[in-house]
């Protein structure tokens, strides 16, 4: 006979990407290994009657303990990042190894290793950013890490310390191609923000808002365009991340409708948030709200959930990019209220993704709870190369697992579990947070308080990601 099982959550609403039923989860060594009516009983039992189950987030967009350039420090990171996401759903993250100029894409992967390790509270895969592109790295190193797990990367058409030219990004997309590999591409025009930001500092405008004005939608439009140019040009698909709004989603639409593979994730910055966040006057606050691309307006944000609903985008994450506000390493650069152009870009956002798009899309029915689950666990899991250990609730999987309470919450930084000072979303009044997350198998977070602990979290190597094409 089998051994007994560890934990037996009864009574559960379970929600997959593709159905939603009632039954028994009973968990075995850290899987899912039965589901079903009446399992035998559990070392430990939880009672779900009347709640809904998902499986455990997969943020395939964060940004935790990043090396910056200049003083510029991330507040999180990976024991208050992971930690935090934890208390908000989220159970496997995918972080960024980034490559500086100069240095071996190699030795990116040893030190984020050597961030993470002991620190991870929840399990981790690694994206590289490759911002140096020299003949080592696309011949040698990119392939050896593609083998070993580290399957899919982002490049950047715009930030001094990380962008690549249209030449070294196709360079890129051919050894995806070759290897077996997912580019994820940040799409803005470069020379158009620097001559937009130049102007406006020669005008006097440097508040927080005009970060907006340098970083309007065509820079995203245009850009978004160029990289679909690109990869169809080496015949890849790509992933578009933290799209804004409607031009560049008019973009992807049109490149889909010719038959590319071109696909999209959005966040919740470009559903909750708007340009006002970042001032309507000269005032420093809006410095919180700063990121890139900007939040666009309200009939945007329309674009944006209709994206959502219709399959235009894949994935939503949470670009959490987190540096505190009153820090001199952090909005505050140096001390000081300084002009746009050197305020860190980001916000935090792992904690709160989940609840977000629960609340207002699920229960306040824009989207299915369906689509809920395929936009912030199966998709992620499967288009980077964790399904079906992650991302689902099936018998053998992990058991990450959220049990959500439906009851109204309202955001408040001080019950957040990052180590950012505020949150964008400060005072919003939701429908539901959840009630218990386990990491296979584990509580950690009861509801209440944080009940994991630093280092358990593992790695995850990835395999091929799900977007690409077999090729024989
Ligand atoms: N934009 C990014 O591309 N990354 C992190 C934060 C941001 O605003
Ligand atoms: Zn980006
Ligand atoms: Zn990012």
């Amino acid at each position: 006979m089998a051994d007994a099982l560890d934990l037996v959550i009864r009574n559960a609403e379970v929600a997959t990407a593709s159905d939603t039923f009632f039954c028994d989860i009973g968990i075995r060594g850290g899987r899912i290994a039965l589901l079903g009516d009446g399992l035998p009983a559990g070392r430990r039992e939880i009672d779900a009657a009347g709640r809904t189950v998902t499986p455990g987030g997969v943020d395939a967009h964060c940004h935790l303990d990043q090396a910056m350039e200049g003083p510029a420090k991330m507040a999180d990171d990976f024991l208050t990042g992971t930690r935090s996401a934890a208390c908000g759903g989220t159970t496997t993250i995918i972080p960024f190894a980034a490559q500086i100029k100069g240095q071996s894409l190699e030795a990116a992967v040893v030190d984020y290793h050597g961030r993470a390790e002991g620190k991870a509270c929840i399990d981790y895969a690694f994206h590289l950013i490759v911002s140096d592109p020299t003949p080592q790295v696309l011949a040698k190193e990119l392939p050896a890490l593609i083998a070993q797990g580290y399957t899919s990367f982002k490049v950047y058409m715009t930030y001094d310390d990380l962008k690549l030219d249209d030449a070294q990004v196709l360079d890129v997309l051919d050894v995806a191609r070759t290897h077996g590999a997912l580019c994820m591409v940040h799409a803005e025009n470069a020379d158009c923000i620097e001559w937009l930001t130049k102007r406006l500092e020669a005008a006097g405008r440097t508040a927080p808002r005009w970060h907006a004005h340098a970083r309007p939608m065509l820079v995203e439009r245009e850009a978004t365009h160029r990289a679909i140019a690109l990869s169809e040009l080496v015949d890849v698909p790509i992933l578009i991340v933290h799209v804004s709004g409607r031009e560049a989603i008019e973009q992807i639409r049109w490149a889909r409708s010719h038959g590319l593979s071109i696909f999209a994730e959005t966040c919740p910055q470009y559903l909750f948030l708007t340009a006002e966040d970042l001032g309507i006057d000269d005032s420093y606050h809006g410095a919180r709200c700063i990121c890139s691309p900007p939040p666009r307006d309200k009939a945007n944000q329309e674009f944006i959930w209709n994206g959502l609903g219709d399959g235009l985008f894949t994935v939503f994450s949470s670009d959490h990019a987190p540096f505190r506000y009153e820090d001199p390493q952090g909005k505050k650069i140096g001390g000081k209220e300084v002009p746009f152009r050197y305020i860190p870009n980001g916000i935090p956002g792992l904690e709160t993704r989940l609840p977000l798009l629960y609340s207002e899309g699920v229960l306040a029915g824009r989207i299915t709870l369906q689509k809920f689950v395929e936009l912030t666990a199966t998709n992620p899991a499967r288009a980077y190369g964790l399904h079906p250990r992650k991302g689902t609730i099936a018998v053998g999987s992990d058991a990450d697992l959220v049990v959500w309470d439906e009851r109204e919450v309202t955001v408040d930084n001080a019950a957040l579990h990052h180590a950012v000072d505020y949150t964008p979303y400060e005072g919003m009044k939701l429908k539901a947070w959840p009630g218990l997350t386990l990491s296979r198998g584990e509580v950690v977070w009861d509801g209440k308080a944080f009940t994991g602990h630093a280092g358990r979290g593992r790695f995850l190597p990835c395999g091929t990601p799900s977007l690409l094409p077999r090729r024989p």
